[in-house]
């Protein structure tokens, strides 16, 4: 019911935009690039907070994303807040895409990572790029490619939604919003 009545207002609001109709989208809201191929669906970041020992922050994660893999890759020195998000990338074009870079305003730095079992050990490793198969699709989850907020800023609480913006080689910036959850 309360669904129904959005659809119902959004419909409203853009026919008065239509009937208002001066300035005709002289400021496109946040389009990607046109004819994009890529679709990102399901993001979402695990929570973090500041205030819980850095070992809490993702100890109870248990795929890969244990304390072990951070101290190892991060150094124990930098016990900063780190968190990670995922998501479903759909590549519909006729060539392959990368994502090369992310960005939000909940970390220091973010990084791309993969999880890799070396020496029977699961162990995050940064990534240059990571392929959106033409056709196909790449799931960033737990255990495998992510993005690494690393030295977390602030609180990020469950139910948030953080925006999120990925840079892709072909298609350029898209802009994602992540809901904070549990996995
Ligand atoms: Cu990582």
């Amino acid at each position: 019911m309360r669904n129904t009545i959005i659809v119902i207002l959004l419909a409203i609001s853009s026919l008065i935009l239509v009937a208002c109709g001066a300035a005709p989208t002289t400021t496109p809201a946040v389009a990607p690039a046109t004819g994009m191929a890529l679709e990102i669906r399901d993001a979402w970041v695990r929570p973090a907070s500041l205030a819980a020992m850095p070992m809490e922050g993702t100890a109870q994660s248990g795929s890969g994303h244990g304390t072990m893999d951070q101290t190892t890759e991060h150094g124990a020195m930098s016990a900063g807040t780190t968190t990670a998000g995922y998501m479903v990338i759909t590549n519909s074009g006729s060539e392959p895409d990368y994502l090369v870079a992310a960005a939000a305003d909940i970390a220091e730095t973010i990084e791309l990572h993969n999880v890799l079992m070396e020496d029977n050990v699961m162990r995050m490793r940064p990534v240059e790029k990571i392929e959106v198969p033409a056709g196909g699709e790449v799931e960033l989850r737990p255990g495998g490619f992510h993005v690494m907020f690393i030295d977390v800023t602030r609180d990020v609480k469950e139910g948030e939604s953080i925006p999120v913006t990925l840079t892709f080689e072909r298609a350029g910036t898209v802009e994602v919003n992540a809901v904070v959850r549990q996995p």
